[in-house]
């Protein structure tokens, strides 16, 4: 008999499977056993940008390649294997890239509306954080209103998604060697949606038929990602709603409350969520929720949302991406409200099972046979008003069949670049200098950021769990954002105890010293920009060379799915760290491909992309290269001399 596959490291994940298997209702895990992934398609060895095709252009399996296998593995058009396969990869970069710049655009025009008098309801809550960047943007200052700054700020912001020549302003942010190294191989982006809709049209059939040329379009695209739309993103929404700062919460299906009426957000772009979060725990609600029996109304997020709600408000978590029809299948919710991206279409499906209402409130993204209730941020208390007497009046609707899982994990969040500098050098003397101080000396060895996603094809959150413990025990800090900082979260590693626990000798005394757990949250997917601020900090501060591609730090995404992760990790390649990824590899089909961004790569950015799926050699992969990069700064031999005498441990405690 076929040994049955674990499909979780999650206990409340794996009884909520089994839960949605009794009660007859599909779940993603479900369909990933119907529908296995196609072989062609999933290496980048298919064409099928144009009606001649699509064309499969897949080299011989378990044999040597002959020169007549060769001359036919081509396109109708003539594109050979490696242009198909760099276009795959390309267009894939660019609708991450979208995505996030999608987000970053409408926060960019909801903060004009903000500056505006437009959103009632909401204001700046960061003012320092406005008057930094309109310092850095060059914005006056003198005697005026914060609105005022904030318009022009916001235009600024606006602007930089249409603008067709010169380079996105927060280039300017990288260390100035970087910015010379894109200036030079021609990757400097000119604005967000120019470089989108150019990849676009070089993938388009017929156009850009030099497979390096596509790739390093796709870099120029991604960097559109990490420095313009995802970075614009994190910042105004950090003005508008409060930079992060160590916050206290719970993660795991387990916050779902029985006697209270759940609601669930679930998404991206947090104008809504935050809105919900003061709607929802209003008098007004919670004597509506007890008229109909409930003893209040208990929010919690999914996904990126959680991230951003978690990250300012402390919200809990209910879970990440592979969850999000698990929390349906409690029985216990009454409302899953969602906008844009990784919204599974399935939770329709799946709540027909339940009582559970799906509302879609983004005219961007509907899905048929949920329930549309559109979010007008100028009308935004009234909106979220009615989302939730929908989602309370629902309640009435709860069958029997409830079971919420116990498992809820303790959990600290808050870890913005800005904190991290306080955190380390104090309210006075914000600086990094302490993380670089402690990277010469070698307690700790570097930095590594795992970022990304959930996917069926392998057993949720264990790829995560894997490298990030490897990770720590080799006293590698690990920062952390979207679903894989939420797997950590559940597993206990983003708690300060968790360092004794867990970390190497060197790593525990430094956190311990700090008190920060040896796993930093450090918020949304679009939040990735604030590792490319954090790694800045770290070549500015000195020390550690004058790039970063000279730092002891490298990136990893071992349980990525989408789109997204790709843009980001593109542009942390770009931005000259080492990134490997798991699970899959979208141009695995093409040597000339892979080598060129597996080898080559690393020659032109200093940085280059690796594939393993295995988490530990993963985990290994990026220890050596720490390495490699320690011993070119000259550091290598710290590591060696460590050891925890009382004065060093004295010392620390000081930091
Ligand atoms: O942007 S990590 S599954 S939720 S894509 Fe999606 Fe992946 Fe989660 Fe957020 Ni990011």
């Amino acid at each position: 008999m076929a040994k049955k596959e674990i499909k979780s490291a999650d206990q409340a994940t794996l009884e909520m499977i089994e839960k949605a298997s009794q009660d007859g209702a599909r779940v993603v895990f479900d369909r990933a056993e119907t529908t296995k992934p196609c072989p062609i398609g999933g290496e980048g060895s298919c064409c099928s940008i144009c009606a001649m095709g699509p064309c499969r252009v897949m080299a011989p399996k378990g044999r040597e390649e002959t020169a007549e296998d060769r001359r036919k593995r081509i396109g109708v058009c003539g594109a050979t294997p490696e242009t198909i396969s760099a276009r795959n990869f390309v267009r894939k970069v660019a609708a991450g890239t979208a995505s996030h710049g999608d987000h970053g655009r409408v926060m960019a025009r909801f903060f004009l509306s903000v500056a505006r008098g437009e959103a009632p309801g909401y204001q700046i809550k960061d003012e320092q954080k406005l008057l930094q960047l309109a310092l850095e943007l060059g914005v006056t200052i003198g005697d005026r209103s914060n609105e005022e700054i904030a318009v022009e700020v916001g235009e600024l912001m606006v602007n930089e998604f249409g603008r067709q020549e010169g380079e996105l302003l927060f280039l300017k942010r990288a260390p100035l060697k970087r910015q010379e190294l894109w200036r030079k191989l021609g990757v400097a982006p000119r604005g967000i949606d120019i470089e989108v809709a150019e990849a676009m049209h070089r993938t388009h059939m017929g156009t850009d038929q030099d497979f390096q040329d596509l790739l390093h379009h796709g870099v120029r695209t991604a960097l559109a990602d990490g420095w313009g739309g995802s970075m614009i993103a994190t910042e105004l929404q950090d003005v508008i709603f409060g930079t992060p700062a160590p916050v206290f919460s719970q993660i795991n299906l387990g916050v779902l409350k029985e006697d209270e009426v759940n609601i669930i957000i679930h998404g991206h772009e947090p104008q809504l969520a935050e809105m919900i979060t003061v709607t929802a725990q209003g008098p007004e609600m919670i004597e509506y929720a007890r008229s109909k029996g409930a003893k209040g109304v208990n929010l919690a997020g999914m996904c990126c949302t959680a991230n951003e709600m978690l990250m300012r408000h402390g919200v809990p978590v209910a879970g990440n991406f592979l969850q999000q029809e698990l929390a349906v299948v409690t029985g216990a919710l009454e409302t899953m409200v969602v906008d844009v991206q990784c919204i599974m279409q399935g939770l329709v499906d799946t709540a027909n099972c339940y009582h559970t209402k799906i509302i879609t409130t983004n005219p961007r993204a509907k899905i048929q046979g949920a329930t549309y209730m559109e979010f007008d941020e100028h009308n935004a208390f009234e909106s979220t008003k009615a989302i939730v007497k929908a989602a309370i009046d629902n309640f009435v609707n709860r069958g029997k069949n409830i079971r919420i899982p116990k498992q809820k994990t303790d959990m600290i969040a808050g870890f913005s670049h800005e904190t991290i500098n306080y955190l380390l050098g104090g309210l006075f003397r914000a600086s990094y200098r302490p993380l670089n101080d402690n990277i010469i000396n070698g307690r700790i060895r570097g930095v590594a950021g795992v970022v990304g996603c959930n996917n069926p094809r392998i057993m949720h959150d264990s790829a995560n769990f894997a490298m990030v413990k490897e990770l720590i025990k080799n006293d590698v800090l690990v920062l952390q954002t979207g679903c894989m900082a939420m797997a950590s979260a559940k597993a206990g590693l983003m708690t300060p105890e968790a360092a004794s626990e867990y970390a190497g000798e060197g790593l525990a005394s430094v956190c311990e010293a700090v008190g920060i757990p040896p796993v930093l949250h450090m918020g949304a997917c679009i939040d990735n920009s604030r590792i490319l601020m954090a790694a800045t900090a770290m070549v500015k501060d000195g020390g550690l060379g004058d790039d970063i591609s000279d730092l002891p730090v490298a990136g990893a995404a071992p349980e990525w799915m989408s789109e997204k992760a790709l843009a980001i990790g593109q542009y942390i390649v770009g931005s000259g760290i080492f990134t490997v990824f798991g699970v899959t590899w979208p141009t695995s089909g093409n040597k000339e491909v892979c080598d060129y961004l597996f080898k080559d790569f690393q020659e032109m950015y200093g940085g280059m992309w690796a594939f393993e799926p295995d988490p530990i050699k993963a985990a290994h992969l990026m220890i050596e290269h720490i390495d490699k990069k320690r011993k070119a700064l000259g550091i290598d031999k710290a590591r060696e001399r460590v050891l925890y005498d009382m004065a060093m441990r004295r010392e620390l405690e000081a930091v």
